[in-house]
């Protein structure tokens, strides 16, 4: 409840939003107009929160966390604003009274997808979780114009439409034209001797002003609000007549356009590295923006940059952000004026590092040609950098040539991001405990020797108050009703419920609010798929990215496996199946694109065939995106979490699921690992090699798949299926690309590289199990419950406070209204 919060007031102020905005009266306002007029309201109060907990900020002189990043996946603000807030029951009860449904109001906001995937919902939980503690934070990022594409499915085929999010305007936005920063692109750098030292100006470059959007970040019932600032850019001086006398006409067309092109469209890479020039452009855009503003920020308070680390930190959301170790150095030694080694001192207590992914077609590698033609001041202290730490190297290590070639931040032609961002960070994290063991001792092991104090473990989390309050209100609501509302606010809470898992009334009431939301989740199909599943069946979900390594593949394979046995024996005996997936591949890669039409090719014929009886549904969900994986999450009762082990950095998709009674299927990869260890091994279903068994194979190259389509009668005739047009009648070549990535007969080397085969049995045995132990409904309940009751470690608000503690040191504030 909130105390302040006034039903009258708020009621007069969305009636005066409808009139001003639209000029209508509210009883013909449409849905979508009825959401920017209550938008609107809420941000009013917000507003007041934000100006107070900016107040108490600036009277404490609070160090502040930077998180920089170039992905935002915030998802819908409304209902979670109105959450946070805590006038949820209110601001229900006014919409009722004046005739209005608060979810088909909700339901009327864009997402906001400034994001691909689990980074950049990682970093929107980070902030719901930094406003809840009341820790001072920004996030800095970029306003692209067009976030994430939507997802179309025609004729089973991935189409991508673009995301015009911003078409109707952002409510929640506030546009800050008053901190804008300039930026520049190219020219040359001027060598300048001032007496006792060269100063160096860039000249003869373009440049773009940087515009920020402020959105507010709602603390969970604390008056707190952070700010989400995203840049927008615009161009510096539109055509002047001035222009055109000078003969710069075409200098100022191009930077017109450079100011257009540069915030369009988020890359829609995931996982993957593509070395775009505007995609650098880009990542310089916002970092130079970002920080120079926290700089100036600083030094209206403060007389000594030297000590910037006292107040500021900034932490770099993987290697994108990662020239603001130069760009940082080129503010304090070209505008403030320190040498080389005290600026290097400030940047190197200032910076931290978090790295996401081991997979190698994700690291960042910009050839020096592009990078110093961009940035040409920044690559010469790109240059410095690496000359100074080649000098590091070799004292450590005389003589030794390969480290220099394996650890160099220049090297071979190209700026190596990930190195750079170790070398100019105090700190580099993995985020699951696994992960950070492989950086540590397989992918960064040269970086650990040398510096092992700079590495720690950071294993991700995720918003409770987003993925179950917001997102799963009956279950919310019965955990409330059983323990109480602290696990809102202290997630380890809710391992009270435990109690309650042998007991048969709460194991009813249990499956009977999954049963409620697996009927939301078939209504949701019906409307946007038109096929029918039966909530009696087991949901059996894998929602994520489409990535080779995340394995849909062997899902689907899977798929076509158990429809043989059907096919073979149609009184089989097993429990109905509906295997859910949801994914978005980009928009480049092929396979991937390939893989989802042949889950939508397997789910025509199967759907279709009655001579199963509905043992089997397959859907695939279009466009998952954060606002379906909320009613998804709510209605899984398997939650597929099957990477090849070792590839999956973390995944927070399964902490979703766990934290919604889903018991995981998956690998022993990523944060499966310390999930399983909460619950008990008991409780999930694992399967697969170990992720020391992946790395000796691809060590010695011992794998060959062709065995094991030798010898398994049952793999053999699924993989037949892909090219005897079982699946694709009208071109029976369609599905030849998958067959040869798990089986190339030329080069044995490039088969099957996420080892499908290899994990099959044992991942059909793990599925066997799940069907056997879905039977015993109240074992089902029981494991279920103490998933929910066992998911306190996964918490955002654990992570951060593991942040706050061993990297940024920040200090809590208290905001009274
Ligand atoms: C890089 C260069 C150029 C264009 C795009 C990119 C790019 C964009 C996005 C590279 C990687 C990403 C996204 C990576 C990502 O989402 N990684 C996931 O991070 C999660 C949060 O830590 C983990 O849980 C997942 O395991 C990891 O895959």
């Amino acid at each position: 409840m909130n105390q302040g919060f006034d039903k009258e007031t708020f009621k007069k102020s969305v009636i005066y939003n409808v009139k001003n905005l639209f000029r209508k009266t509210i009883d013909e306002a449409s849905p979508e107009q009825v959401f920017q007029a209550v938008a609107y309201a809420v941000k009013d109060v917000i507003i007041d929160e934000w100006i107070a907990t900016h107040k108490e900020y600036e009277k404490q002189d609070a160090k502040t966390v930077y998180y920089l990043s170039m992905e935002f996946l915030m998802g819908r603000a409304l209902g979670n604003n109105i959450i946070n807030i805590c006038a949820q029951k209110e601001i229900k009860e006014v919409l009722d009274e004046m005739g209005f449904d608060l979810n088909v109001i909700e339901d009327q906001e864009p997402d906001a997808a400034l994001g691909n995937g689990g980074l950049g919902r990682l970093a929107a939980c980070f902030l719901d979780s930094l406003s809840t503690l009341g820790y001072p934070a920004y996030g800095c990022g970029i306003r692209y114009r067009y976030g994430m594409f939507k997802q179309k499915i025609e004729n089973g085929y991935q189409v991508e439409v673009p995301d015009n999010w911003l078409k109707d305007g952002n409510p929640f936005e506030v546009r800050r034209s008053e901190y804008a920063m300039e930026v520049k692109f190219g020219g040359y750098v001027d060598t300048e001797w001032e007496g006792h030292n060269n100063h160096f100006v860039q000249k003869g470059y373009q440049s773009v002003m940087a515009v920020p959007y402020d959105l507010p970040i709602v603390g969970y019932g604390n008056n707190v609000v952070n700010t989400l600032r995203i840049w927008d850019a615009q161009p510096i001086n539109t055509f002047s007549l001035e222009a055109f006398d000078k003969g710069d006409y075409q200098k100022a067309v191009e930077q017109e356009n450079l100011a257009k092109n540069l915030v369009e469209v988020l890359y829609p890479n995931d996982n993957h590295y593509a070395g775009k020039e505007l995609r650098l452009k880009q990542q310089y855009f916002f970092i130079s923006a970002s920080v120079q503003r926290a700089v100036k920020k600083y030094l209206e308070k403060h007389d000594d940059i030297r000590k910037l680390h006292e107040k500021v930190v900034f932490q770099l959301n993987d290697t994108h952000p990662t020239v603001a170790v130069a760009e940082l150095m080129r503010i304090l030694i070209d505008e403030q004026g320190l040498s080389w080694d005290e600026a290097w001192e400030v940047t190197t207590k200032t910076c931290a590092y978090t790295n996401h992914t081991i997979m190698a077609e994700a690291l960042e590698k910009w050839p020096i040609e592009l990078f110093s033609r961009l940035l040409p001041r920044i690559y010469q202290i790109v240059e410095e950098i690496n000359r100074r730490f080649i000098n590091e190297i070799q004292k450590r290590y005389p003589g030794d040539n390969e480290k220099i070639k394996k650890m160099a931040v220049v090297y071979d032609g190209q700026v190596k991001m990930a190195h750079m961002a170790i070398v100019g960070s105090f700190s580099v994290n993995g985020v699951a405990r696994l992960h950070t063991e492989i950086l540590k001792h397989q992918e960064l092991k040269d970086f650990y020797e040398m510096m092992p104090e700079k590495f720690n473990n950071k294993t991700n989390g995720i918003t409770q108050r987003r993925f179950l309050l917001h997102g799963n209100p009956l279950l919310a609501d019965w955990v409330t009703d059983k323990i109480g509302n602290e696990w809102i606010t202290n997630l380890p809470h809710i391992e009270r419920l435990a109690v309650f898992a042998d007991d048969p009334k709460c194991q009813q009431e249990f499956m009977n609010i999954k049963y409620q939301n697996k009927l939301r989740l078939a209504k949701y199909i019906k409307e946007h798929n038109g096929v029918e599943v039966d909530p009696r069946s087991i949901f059996d979900v894998q929602v994520k990215r489409l990535h080779e390594y995340k394995r849909q593949l062997m899902n689907i394979l899977h798929v076509m496996y158990l429809y043989n046995q059907l096919k073979n024996d149609p009184n089989m005996d097993m429990v109905p199946r509906t295997f859910i997936f949801g994914a978005k591949a980009a928009a480049g890669y092929r396979i991937a694109k390939k893989t989802i039409k042949l889950i939508n090719a397997v789910a025509d014929v199967v759907n279709s065939d009655k001579s199963i009886n509905g043992k089997i549904k397959v859907v695939f969900i279009e466009d998952y995106r954060v606002s379906n994986a909320e009613i998804i999450f709510a209605a899984a009762d398997v939650s597929e979490q099957i990477s090849t082990a070792s590839k999956e950095a973390s995944g927070t998709g399964n902490m979703k699921f766990m934290l919604n009674g889903a018991l995981t299927l998956g690998t022993m990869d990523g944060a499966n690992v310390e999930i399983v260890e909460e619950v008990g091994e008991e409780y999930a279903f694992i399967f697969g090699m170990s992720s020391d068994e992946v790395i000796s194979h691809e060590k010695n190259r011992d794998y060959n798949p062709m065995t094991i389509f030798n010898e398994d009668q049952d793999i053999r005739r699924v993989l037949m299926q892909l090219i005897n047009g079982l699946y694709s009648p009208e071109d029976s070549e369609l599905f030849r690309d998958i067959y040869n990535s798990l089986l190339n007969t030329k080069n044995s080397d490039r088969a099957d590289t996420y080892f499908i085969l290899k994990d099959f049995r044992s991942y059909a045995e793990a599925h066997k199990r799940i069907d056997k132990a879905y039977r015993d409904e109240k074992w089902w309940a029981k494991a279920a419950m103490l998933n929910v009751a066992h998911s306190g470690k996964f918490t955002s608000d654990r992570t951060i406070e593991e942040y706050v503690k061993d990297i940024w040191k920040l200090e809590k504030v208290k905001v009274e209204l």
